[in-house]
C-alpha cells in the first residue's frame, strides 16, 4: 500500500475528513517535495501540495499524485477546498507554530479542528526498502569518516579540528550535511554526554568520545565511539568493557515484539550489575530516519513493542564527573526475526 493510502486508512480510523500537514519532513515523506515552504491537504478523495512561486515548478516536476497549487495564502486556499468538498472534521499537526495556528483558527473558523501529535511520524517508523538503502548509505559514510578520523587524531589537535575533519569527510563521501552538531568530548570532558567540540587540545591519555552522523538524501545516521589516545587507565578500561557489554546485550535481545522497556533494560541491567547504574543518565536510544531523533522513543517502562522495519539506536554510556566517560552507539534495523547492525565501525577498545 502507498504511504498516501495508508494515511487515508488511518484518517478514516481517526474520523478525520481531511488532514493538513505542515511539517516539511512529513510533506517530503508523502510527496517527495523538498523545500522550505509547503502545506499539504489530504481529503478522502484528493490531495494537494500548496507552495509558493519559488517551488511550484519543482513541485510540479515531481509529477506525483498531488495536485500542486501555487499560493502564498495556503490556508485560505485550503478553506475553499474544504468548503467545496463539504468537510467538517479537519486534523492538523500540533507541531505548527503558534502564529500559524492563529491563522488556521481564523481562516477555518466554524470547522471542527483537531490537533494531532506525531500522526504522520507514527507511520514513518516502519522503513521501506528504499528508505533502508538510503539509511544504510548514511551509516556507511559515518563508518568511513570514523575510520579516517582514527588516522588523523594526534595529541595537540583540538576537539574542533576533529569535529571539522569528520564533518568535511562526511560531505566528501557524499553526505549533504551533518545530522546534528558533531560532539567531540575529550579527557574529563568525555563525562559530558553531549559535550559539543571546543578548542581544547587532545592530550596524551585522553578518552575521546565522538558522536556524529550525516544526512544522505534526506536520511540521517547517528553513531558514537569512544577511543583513547596514547594510553588507557584501568578504571576507564573497566568502564569501556561494561559499556561495550551493555551495548552488545541490547543487540542480542533485539527482535520484533520486544517491549521498549525490555530494550532499555537489556543494556541498563548490565551497567547496574557492574555498579555504574547511577552513571548511565539517559535513555538507551531513539528512532532514526528523516529526523535524527524520531519515533520510537524508549523508556524503562515503555510497553510498546519493537516492530520489523524500525531503525533505532542502541547507545548506553557511563559518565563519571572529573574522570571521563564512554558511550558506544550503533544504528540497528529490526528485521523479521532479529536485528541487523547498520553502523559497522569497530567497537573493540582502541588506543591510538
Ligand atoms: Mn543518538
Amino acid at each position: 500500500m502507498t504511504r498516501l493510502a495508508t494515511l487515508r486508512e488511518r484518517m478514516i480510523t481517526a474520523d478525520l475528513g481531511a488532514l493538513i500537514i505542515t511539517n516539511l519532513k512529513n510533506i517530503y515523506y508523502l510527496t517527495g517535495f523538498w523545500g522550505s515552504a509547503g502545506t499539504v491537504l489530504v481529503t478522502g478523495q484528493a490531495q494537494y501540495l500548496l507552495t509558493d512561486s519559488r517551488y511550484s515548478l519543482s513541485a510540479r516536476e515531481l509529477g506525483g499524485a498531488f495536485e500542486v497549487i501555487e499560493t502564498r495564502e495556503a490556508l485560505s486556499e485550503i478553506a475553499l477546498l474544504l468548503k467545496k468538498e463539504g468537510i467538517q472534521r479537519v486534523g492538523f499537526e500540533d507541531s505548527l507554530s503558534y502564529a500559524t495556528f492563529q491563522v488556521l483558527q481564523a481562516t477555518l473558523s466554524g470547522l471542527h479542528l483537531q490537533a494531532l501529535s506525531q500522526f504522520v511520524e507514527q507511520q514513518r517508523q516502519l522503513k521501506s526498502p528504499d528508505e533502508l538503502a538510503t539509511i544504510r548509505k548514511a551509516c556507511q559514510i559515518a563508518d568511513q569518516a570514523f575510520q579516517d578520523l582514527l588516522k588523523y587524531v594526534e595529541p595537540g589537535k583540538t576537539e574542533l579540528e576533529l569535529a571539522n575533519f569528520l564533518d568535511f569527510k562526511m560531505r566528501e563521501l557524499g553526505a549533504s550535511g551533518i545530522s546534528f552538531d558533531t560532539i567531540v568530548a575529550s579527557g574529563k570532558r568525555s563525562a559530558l554526554p553531549h559535550g559539543v567540540a571546543t578548542h581544547k587540545p587532545i592530550a596524551f591519555g585522553d578518552p575521546v568520545t565522538v558522536d556524529f552522523g550525516c544526512y544522505y538524501q534526506h536520511y540521517a545516521s547517528d553513531m558514537t565511539r569512544t577511543f583513547f589516545v596514547g594510553q588507557v587507565d584501568d578504571q576507564m578500561r573497566d568502564i569501556y568493557q561494561v559499556v561495550q557489554a551493555a551495548q552488545q546485550a541490547v543487540i542480542e535481545v533485539s527482535r520484533p515484539g520486544l517491549t521498549y522497556g525490555d530494550y532499555d533494560r537489556a543494556g541498563r541491567d548490565v551497567i547496574e550489575a557492574s555498579g555504574y547504574g547511577h552513571a548511565f543518565t539517559h535513555g538507551i536510544g531513539h528512532g532514526l530516519g528523516l529526523d535524527v531523533h524520531e519515533l520510537p522513543f524508549f523508556s524503562q517502562t515503555g510497553q510498546d513493542r519493537l516492530r520489523s522495519q524500525m531503525v533505532i539506536t542502541d547507545e548506553p554510556g557511563i559518565y563519571i564527573e572529573n574522570v571521563g566517560g564512554v558511550r558506544i552507539e550503533d544504528d540497528l534495523l529490526i528485521t523479521e526475526h532479529g536485528v541487523e547492525v547498520l553502523t559497522l565501525a569497530p567497537k573493540k577498545l582502541i588506543v591510538l
